[in-house]
């Protein structure tokens, strides 16, 4: 099994730590940020994946594209290979934790790239409206632990995989301080020692 992407794309972290927790090995086509991309790894994408995103899948013959896709095709594979705490049923509560942690990352990563190949002023337009999107989300989510009005953070399962990679993207990468989200920095803290989490780490001088 093949995974294209970078070891800084969230997106791509959170597919990575999801065959660890499986115990699915893999290897890292590795392509780098998207921006200076070399050559060969923009070739590699795009043949790979009409819309040019990381990640992609290769299994065999199969070629899958997108993050939650390729999430749930691996749980479908390799669930019964799932480390015992690992929880790998989704309700319909956590789809749309999913999709919101999805919708912040989209957000995120669209005004990312937009302040390394722009001069736009990120306070405006639908620069701003993306920022208001990751505050509304994050305020979501803070709503949703277990220590409130939900389930988020009861157990390890995909979208408390995928909040700690968001997160800690979020931090890497400076986006926005999520410090005054007290139920999400618990349940950070309660699973950024798990080894899946550790092994996919950004590296330091990403
Ligand atoms: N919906 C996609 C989003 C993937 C995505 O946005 N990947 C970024 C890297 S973090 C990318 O490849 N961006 C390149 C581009 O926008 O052209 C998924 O969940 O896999």
């Amino acid at each position: 099994m093949q995974i294209i992407g970078s070891q800084t794309s969230p997106f791509v972290r959170m597919v990575r730590t999801t065959c660890e927790e499986l115990n699915q090995p893999y290897e890292l086509l590795e392509t780098g940020f998207f921006v200076n991309m070399s050559k060969e790894a923009n070739a590699l994408v795009n043949a790979n994946n009409p819309l040019m995103k990381v990640p992609v899948l290769h299994d065999g013959d199969k070629s899958i594209i997108d993050s939650r896709i390729i999430i749930n095709y691996l749980i479908n594979k390799s669930g019964d290979n799932a480390n015992t705490d690992f929880s790998t049923t989704i309700n319909d509560e956590q789809q749309n934790l999913i999709t919101v942690i999805l919708g912040i990352a989209d957000a995120a990563v669209l005004r990312f790239i937009f302040g390394k190949t722009t001069d736009l002023d990120p306070d405006k337009g639908y620069l701003k409206r993306s920022f208001t999107r990751i505050e509304t989300g994050l305020a979501y989510l803070n709503e949703q632990s277990d220590n409130k009005q939900g389930d988020l953070g009861k157990t390890f399962g995909v979208p408390e995989l995928m909040l700690l990679c968001l997160l800690q993207w979020f931090k890497k990468r400076d986006i926005c301080d999520w410090g005054i989200y007290d139920n999400l920095v618990t349940i950070h803290d309660r699973y950024k020692d798990r080894d899946s989490v550790i092994k996919t780490a950004i590296p330091e001088e990403a």
